[in-house]
């Protein structure tokens, strides 16, 4: 799949400009609205490793999860580091830090990632510290993968690109999910209008958002967004049956 996520983004990478911040880089370009422009990225989105570790983490604190930003990462030469964040910052300022997962993140290595080309810098087990932890740089690990290969990380571990000294492009793409009950970072209905999601496997519908999250969060004129892709019912949503945890 790694050859034909490359070839959907090929050409968007010639009209995407560069960065302007320590955060989203000076020398990387970023592809957004993955799910729109890759048929590719539709299957990694999906991928039934990465479902079973959302299962995991995130199901216990919602009903469904979701697809919560998508990200095209192309960290050119000369890069300089990331600032190093936590991707659940979103949301911390309002949720209390706990060891409890609000999101969590793959990247999927589009070319080699390597130490010298932007890597992407973890601190492993700083999901369990304080909202007050400062991270080492000296405690972070490289997040080395041959193309093809991809890394997981929850949403409250520090990280952040790395720095690219070489002459060539570090590429990865992002999918980050959270718990269903939580405004997602990319606007999914948007970035994948109706025409668009009509065209998509049932599964990925719900995934990126055309689902309520019991009881009725999400809904629309009192029934399931599922009705807007025309899936053949209109039926009225009913609090005491979506409850039981569909
Ligand atoms: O490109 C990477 O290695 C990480 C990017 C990242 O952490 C982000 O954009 O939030
Ligand atoms: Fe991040």
């Amino acid at each position: 799949m790694t050859d034909e996520v490359e070839a959907d983004l090929e050409p968007h990478w010639e009209t995407i400009p560069t960065g302007n911040s320590d955060f989203i880089g000076f020398q990387t370009q970023r592809a957004p609205q993955l799910i729109a422009i890759s048929e590719g990225c539709r299957v990694l989105a999906e991928h039934p490793l990465v479902m079973a570790v959302m299962d995991r983490v995130l199901l216990p604190m919602c009903k469904r999860y979701r697809l919560h930003v998508t990200n095209g990462i192309r960290v050119g030469p000369d890069e300089t580091p990331q600032m190093l964040h936590r991707d659940d910052e979103l949301f911390r300022g309002y949720v209390p830090h706990d060891r409890r997962q609000l999101l969590t993140n793959m990247i999927w290595a589009m070319s080699d990632f390597t130490a010298a080309n932007g890597a992407t810098r973890i601190l492993p087990g700083s999901h369990t510290g304080s909202e007050d932890t400062v991270p080492d740089e000296e405690d972070l690990v490289q997040a080395e993968m041959p193309r093809g290969s991809l890394a997981l990380y929850h949403g409250s571990t520090f990280h952040g690109a790395g720095r690219n000294t070489t002459d060539q492009p570090r590429t990865g793409v992002l999918f980050g999910y959270s718990l269903g009950w939580l405004r997602q970072e990319e606007n999914q209905y948007l970035a994948v209008p109706p025409d668009v999601a009509q065209t998509l496997p049932k599964s990925l519908q719900e995934l990126i958002g055309y689902a309520v999250h019991p009881l009725f969060l999400g809904g629309v004129d009192q029934r399931d967004p599922s009705t807007v892709l025309g899936d053949g019912t209109d039926a009225l949503l009913e609090p005491a049956e979506s409850g039981k945890g569909s």
